[in-house]
């Protein structure tokens, strides 16, 4: 029998053109959506209502890592037992999510990392390298994480130092936690990324490579 409580954190900054099919679409492999809209300034916030998602909206942006921390925050007080991210920007597939979960939910790992079927960035690859020797993971970059609620409430926090969604699973491999990984599939995104020019996302990218080598 399945007794667990699945919270879907789905960080999104002006994700108007595809929140709505995102959320309906992931419904009905878990509990509960939790969208946090982090400044947007269309309709993301309004439609993800609509589609029944609970909806967390920051005033300005706090960023990626805030939002997931704040988002995991809640999804711990709605008694979460697993926490798990996914994309706003349709690049996921939700028929994925069942294969991220259940080596939580038959208790083989207590952390299941996506794999995407190639990098999009150059500093990618270096991450990579980093997570696959220190984790045994090979995409540590990847949106679709899952995370069992223990390995959240021991850690404390999804973020503390803007690692681009990667300290919490650096922290859970470092205490002893089991790591899986699962290859998923990803669509093309049809925009321009939130995460700025591919030279401002390298730039975020190497910051958040040195902070994983000081902090875990
Ligand atoms: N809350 C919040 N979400 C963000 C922010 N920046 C990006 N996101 C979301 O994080 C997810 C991934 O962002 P993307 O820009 O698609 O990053 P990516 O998938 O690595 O890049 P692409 O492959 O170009 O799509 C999307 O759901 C974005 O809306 C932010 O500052 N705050
Ligand atoms: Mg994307």
């Amino acid at each position: 029998m399945n007794d667990h409580k699945t919270v879907m954190v789905i960080p999104a900054l002006n994700e108007e053109k595809t929140i709505a099919s995102v959320i309906a679409n992931v419904k009905e492999y878990v509990e509960t959506v939790v969208v946090v809209d982090d400044g947007s300034t269309d309709n993301t916030a309004c439609y993800a209502k609509q589609q029944g998602a609970v909806v967390l909206s920051h005033d300005e942006n706090h960023g990626y890592d805030k939002s997931i921390d704040d988002g995991f925050n809640l999804g711990a007080q709605l008694g979460a037992t697993i926490l798990i991210t996914f994309d706003a920007d349709g690049q996921h597939h939700p028929e994925d999510i069942p294969m991220m979960l259940k080596p939580i939910i038959t208790g083989e790992a207590d952390v299941v990392v996506g794999k995407r079927p190639s990098h999009a960035r150059i500093t990618e690859y270096l991450f990579a390298l980093i997570g696959k020797l220190k984790a045994n993971i090979e995409d540590p970059l990847c949106g679709l994480k899952a995370y069992s609620i223990e390995v959240y409430n021991d850690v404390g926090h999804f973020d503390s130092i803007k690692s681009i969604g990667t300290q919490l699973m650096f922290e859970a491999s470092k205490r002893g936690y089991r790591m899986a990984q699962r290859d998923i599939t990803l669509n093309s995104r049809h925009d321009e990324p939130r995460f700025g020019t591919r030279l401002i996302a390298n730039w975020k990218i190497l910051k958040a490579i040195m902070k994983i080598l000081v902090a875990c």
